[in-house]
């Protein structure tokens, strides 16, 4: 077996008295942390200290001097509320966080939040606590390993390349019970993500108590069934973690080349805690202050030192991690500098999305559609996205088994599979994602392989799934990255379907998450400037499609392309505009037919395109008040939606046209004419709102 950079050969476990002792303290600190603050979660992150040592210091390739290095391994604690296991190792690998850092544990400001936060905390490379999505982002890591390698060095043998590297997780009961780690563990197993290994922390406790009141399936069996490879590994008689054979365990995981790992691990919460061990309790709370001190005793520990670690010892644990460090990352550098000298060209690309720069010939290889055709905003996002992919092979993606309705697919791309799968055109590193109908886990995934950090992730669904999807929604928001959502079928616009599938309150419902760009481009050529914006932008971004045709406007390329990417713009002016009606989506046409009712009854109406509220309410007040000018007080808003947002943009007397109830199963036009969502409607709307603003007057 050949030496890789990252598949090492196994290595046998070195192990010694220090390591012991820095476990020993470790346990004892994550006890006086929660203690200190008064809240917290104890009991896993002192059973878990060995695990996560045992990780960081013996088996994972990063290095903490240089958090983003390439070909870092990635490690996601699935189990958020345990972020001490984390801060421990952050802290005694050297990344930067103090022993201050983990006194001030759960305190305003600090680095050492609740749950680790990403883009917080240096180290954390998920934001975790919500259980389930940390493994789940972890299957997306795994993805975009094999992606990026495709991109930078697909002929490398297996284990061979600088880019080649594992993604280690350590998750829990929880994690296991919630769907989303189902769904994407499933699909791990269909893309046999080798590079993946999940370490199970088997400790028969949630928070309720015994976990045999709710879980009591055979994980390894499971798992098995999924594909994976699964070990089990006791813990030895007195309760404390069996490092040898867990270590061993771990070889075999990063020797695999077929499946990923899960590694059933037993433990006891809160080892060696005289009386909190083993119960739920110690899960959520402070041991108490008698506790910690009998714990410490236990340990043979000073039970009056509080976040003690033996200077010497750190220096020598440090000093071991350097060394090992130092090896690897001189035999990385040299193969990553000929890597370089051999491929400029994959050279040049890796930069460009080291830097997240979009390619230059971006704005040209975007279509421009005529004027006058009509076109569904998904199918015009189909056709970006066709013409994008040539300049952008950093954009791949697909759809939760929906890629002919959401319009996902690049065209003459293979199915990212396996090698050894048997489907047709279909390729290790193909760019074409079947997620299958698991929304939860597509979103999730598409967190993960964001955060990985070199490509563009889309994913799509219907946009009344979003719900299916919103955990992991809510987490590309708060980590603030680059995923794309492309949620087609936005109204009672798609028809005969019927309510299920009709969304009503779901635009509001995704505006009121801070952080996410809610994008419905009103034609084709606003969904070519939604995506040209999308891909300049750093977070994650909701584009809203219809699945109805709407028609192509008649605009200047220029306004349009400016307009959207401010969030909203004039698409119809009148000379001494009374009154301003406002749209997104298939409603600004609809609008424009208004504004055409309106002047034959000679009031002049100005119509506004708001296709990102979002990306509008961030530009300066100069450009929104000449948007919409607060002289203006007549105005209507219309969306084929829930109002309730509405009414903070056309004021007092202003009206609003949306639906605030379910839709129902007929065609699209008796739909709209029955929700009351139809130009007449919204020309009286806009005459009733005049007759306000002059009442007021
Ligand atoms: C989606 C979600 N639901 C509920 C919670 C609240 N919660 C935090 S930890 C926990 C129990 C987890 O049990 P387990 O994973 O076994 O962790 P352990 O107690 O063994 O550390 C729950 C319900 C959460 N964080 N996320
Ligand atoms: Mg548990």
């Amino acid at each position: 077996m050949t030496r890789g950079h990252s598949g090492r050969q196994a290595d046998a476990l070195e192990w010694g008295d220090d390591d012991d002792r820095a476990v020993d303290y470790l346990r004892a600190i994550a006890a006086d942390a929660v203690q200190r603050v008064g809240n917290g979660h104890p009991g896993t992150a002192m059973a878990l200290a060995p695990v996560a040592y045992l990780l960081f210091q013996k088996v994972m390739a990063h290095d903490p001097h240089d958090p983003s290095w390439l070909g870092r391994d990635r490690f996601v604690l699935s189990g958020g509320h345990t972020s001490l296991t984390l801060y421990s190792q952050l802290f005694v690998s050297d990344y930067g966080l103090t022993m201050a850092d983990l006194e001030a544990f759960r305190t305003a400001g600090s680095r050492t939040p609740g749950h680790p936060e990403y883009g917080h905390t240096t180290g954390v490379e998920a934001t975790t606590g919500p259980l389930g999505q940390g493994l789940s982002m972890a299957v997306g890591m795994a993805m975009a390993a094999r992606y990026e390698r495709g991109l930078l060095d697909p002929d490398a043998a297996a284990g061979d390349s600088p880019f080649d590297h594992r993604i280690w997780t350590i998750c829990g009961d929880g994690d296991l019970e919630e769907g989303v780690s189902s769904e994407a563990s499933s699909l791990a197993g269909v893309q046999k993500l080798s590079e993946l290994c999940v370490i199970y922390d088997d400790n028969h406790i949630s928070i309720e108590g015994d976990t045999a009141i709710a879980f009591t399936e055979d994980v390894c069996e499971r798992y098995r069934a999924y594909g994976w490879a699964t070990h089990r590994v006791d813990q030895l008689p007195d309760g404390r973690v069996d490092v040898p054979a867990l270590h061993a365990a771990l070889e075999k995981a990063r020797a695999e080349r077929e499946r990923p790992t899960l590694i059933q691990l037993r433990t006891t919460i809160a080892w060696p805690a005289p009386h909190a061990r083993n119960t739920a309790k110690s899960h959520g709370s402070a041991l108490g202050e008698e506790e910690v001190r009998a714990t410490k005793e236990q340990l043979g520990l000073d039970p009056d030192e509080h976040f003690a670690f033996d200077d010497d010892l750190l220096a020598r644990v440090r000093e071991r991690l350097r060394h090992r460090v130092d090896a690897e990352r001189r035999s990385w550098n040299a193969a990553f500098t000929e890597w370089q000298l051999r491929n400029p060209d994959r050279a040049a690309l890796l930069d460009r999305l080291l830097n997240h720069e979009p390619p230059a010939d971006l704005d040209a290889a975007l279509p421009v559609f005529e004027a006058g055709a009509s076109m569904a905003t998904r199918k015009a996002s189909g056709l970006v996205i066709n013409a994008v992919a040539s300049v952008m092979p950093e954009l791949w993606g697909g759809s939760a088994d929906l890629a002919e309705s959401n319009n996902t697919t690049i065209e003459n791309s293979p199915s990212f599979l396996p090698a050894g799968s048997g489907v047709p055109d279909s390729s290790p590193y193909g760019r074409l994602v079947h997620f299958g109908v698991r929304e939860h886990a597509m979103g999730a995934a598409l967190n993960g392989i964001a955060l990985h950090g070199l490509t563009r992730p889309f994913g799509g669904t219907f946009l009344v799934f979003s719900d299916y999807m919103r955990g992991a929604v809510r987490l590309s928001a708060l980590m603030d990255v680059p995923v794309t959502y492309v949620w087609t079928h936005d109204s009672i616009g798609l028809g005969e379907d019927g309510p299920t599938h009709q969304p009503v309150e779901h635009l509001w419902s995704l505006r009121a998450m801070p952080g996410l760009s809610v994008v419905r481009p009103a034609d084709a050529n606003e969904t070519a400037a939604a995506w040209r914006a999308t891909l300049r932008q750093h977070g994650p971004v909701g584009l809203i499609l219809t699945r109805q045709n709407l028609p192509v406007l008649d605009l200047a390329h220029e306004t349009v392309v400016a307009g959207v990417a401010r969030g909203g713009y004039v698409v119809r002016d009148s000379d001494a505009t009374q009154v301003i009606l406002m749209a997104t989506g298939s409603e600004v046409s609809l609008a424009l037919e208004a504004a055409a009712l309106l002047d034959d009854r000679g009031i002049a109406a100005r119509v506004v395109s708001l296709p990102c509220l979002e990306w509008f309410d961030q530009q300066e007040a100069a450009y929104r008040d000449s948007v919409l000018p607060p002289s203006i007080g007549a105005r209507v808003a219309v969306e084929a939606g829930a109002t309730l947002g509405w009414w903070r943009y056309v004021g007092s007397s202003g009206r609003v046209i949306g639906i605030d109830h379910f839709g129902a199963s007929a065609d699209p036009a008796t739909l709209f004419r029955d929700a009351g969502i139809t130009a007449e409607r919204v020309a009286a709307a806009a005459e009733e709102s005049l007759a306000d603003v002059s009442r007021h007057h």
